[in-house]
């Protein structure tokens, strides 16, 4: 519904809001003094109503006035076409019940004179005077820094790399800690800079009671806009040439290192240092001395991580994958596989040793005169090497696959139909290519290369070894 005495405005508005709005809209009624307002307000139940502000035969209070005593809940614009040449100013705009037109009103009624300075300056916003809004912008802005600095100081305080990072115990752990370091003071402070501020408002500029004016709409700012592109292009920045430095010492080979070869499998990792010739299920290192390792899949993705070494790197099959690591503290820690990597993937660990050179080398002694001399005693030995006691229980046990428990010389049924006695050619055959008879009941789990690095005296081994498990 518009409320205006003269019909132009009637006419303008009502053309703007249905080439606005086309069928949307449906102007329900023009009616040009308040008591036909108030009239049409009970039989027209108009959801919006404008009323021309500049009008002086439709007084806007009285109007608003009467509107108390509806029930009816609408919105009202108050509207001026006169002062913004060919802009509309709207000096109002609400949606409120009837209950709220009072307050609405006693706020007008307030401003008094300054309501008459709006009506003759054309200006809808109240003007306070400049230097009390500078003083206060300047208070405040100040306020909000020391707030952010309080906030800020908390935060270095907890984000703390020897806190929150697990020991350091690598060469190239200390560039990672430092980068890591940097990023924590500067989520610190860009924490603190926005929780903050939001933090501050919400104490200093919170609603007064009472209060029921609109915030001031605040359009575009230049100078702060360059201002927050610029700063974090330029940290950005800082960040991925410290990075890329960062890497490249994580990278950097020391000319004599020692060379591990490291396969991971479902759900066992294995290592083999082939200039001292042995392998082992564990890793061990003698301190400060580059170890590279040459990292292997069998059969699918793993990632190789011992958090205190801080580097990480995924076992790709078909590939092989180095990882540089120069252990600088003597201690004991654990290896885990990264990367979910099937059913048993958290259990996919192995421990890890860091020992000063004398105690490596007797390590290496100690495994040179471990592998055993009796055949099924080297059996159980290579089984436990080659991991596959993650799927192969010796006790009858069912884990992903059947138990050596009773295998040897067992009918075995498998998933086609057909049986076998497990004999020896049959065992070798499971071992060599084992996706060829499937096990009834289990799936073809197995990985295929398992036994890629295996000789056939180490698969006879393992024979004898299960002959003896009845
Ligand atoms: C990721 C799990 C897994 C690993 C590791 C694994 N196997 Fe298996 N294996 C299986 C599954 C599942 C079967 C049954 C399905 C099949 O016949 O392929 C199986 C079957 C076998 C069989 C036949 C068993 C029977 O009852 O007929 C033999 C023998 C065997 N594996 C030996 C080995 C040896 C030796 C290793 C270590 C070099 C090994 N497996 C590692 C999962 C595994
Ligand atoms: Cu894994």
């Amino acid at each position: 519904m518009i409320v205006s005495s003269h019909p132009l405005f009637g006419k303008g508005i009502k053309r703007l809001l249905e080439s606005r709005f086309g069928e949307g809209v449906n102007v329900v009624g023009m009616v040009a003094s308040v008591e036909e307002a108030i009239a049409a307000l009970m039989t027209l139940h108009p959801d919006l109503v404008v009323v021309d502000y500049d009008d002086g035969a439709v007084n806007r209070e009285e109007f608003l006035a009467r509107f108390v005593e509806s029930e009816h809940r609408l919105r009202v614009v108050l509207l001026s076409l006169k002062e913004g040449g060919s802009n509309a100013i709207v000096y109002d705009r609400r949606t409120m019940a009837a209950s709220q037109v009072e307050d609405w009103l006693k706020e007008w009624a307030d401003q008094g004179s300054a309501l008459s300075s709006i009506i003759s300056m054309g200006k809808p916003i109240v003007q306070r005077s400049k230097f009390l809004q500078m003083k206060n912008n300047l208070i405040h802005g100040f306020g909000a820094l020391v707030f952010v600095f309080i906030m800020t100081a908390i935060g270095l305080l907890v984000l703390r790399t020897d806190i929150l990072l697990p020991e350091q115990a690598s060469l190239q752990a200390v560039p990672i800690d430092n980068l890591f370091g940097l990023h924590f003071r500067l989520i610190a402070f860009l924490f603190a800079l926005i929780v903050g501020t939001i933090l501050y408002s919400v104490i200093f500029f919170r609603r007064k009671k009472g209060d029921i004016t609109d915030a001031v709409h605040i359009t575009g700012n230049t100078n702060l806009e360059i201002a927050w592109t610029v700063v974090p292009l330029i940290t950005v920045l800082a960040f991925s040439f410290i990075g890329s430095d960062a890497l490249a010492k994580t990278l950097k080979p020391d000319p004599k290192p020692l060379e591990v070869k490291v396969t991971g499998q479902q759900w066992a990792w294995r290592f083999e240092y082939p200039d001292q010739g042995i392998i082992s299920n564990e890793l061990v290192l003698p301190v400060n001395k580059q170890v590279v390792l040459r990292l292997q899949a069998v059969d699918v993705i793993h990632s190789f991580w011992v958090p205190e070494f801080r580097v990480k790197q995924d076992l790709v099959p078909g590939q092989v994958k180095i990882l540089r690591i120069t252990p600088s503290k003597v201690g004991s820690y654990q290896l885990m596989c990264a990367e979910i990597c099937g059913q048993q993937h958290a259990y996919m660990v192995a421990p890890v040793k860091v020992e000063t050179q004398d105690e490596f080398d007797n390590w290496i002694n100690v495994q040179l005169n471990t592998i055993p001399t009796d055949p099924v005693a080297r059996g159980q030995f290579w089984l436990d090497r080659y991991g596959c006691k993650a799927c192969h229980s010796l006790d009858g046990t069912k884990l992903v696959g059947p138990s050596f428990l009773g295998l040897y010389g067992r009918q075995e049924t498998f998933e086609d139909g057909s049986t076998a006695i497990a004999d020896e050619a049959y065992i070798y055959e499971s071992i060599r290519e084992p996706g060829k008879k499937i096990v009834l009941g289990y799936p073809n789990a197995m990985p295929a290369n398992v036994a890629q690095e295996m000789t056939d005296e180490q698969i006879q081994d393992i024979i004898e070894f299960i002959k003896t498990l009845k």
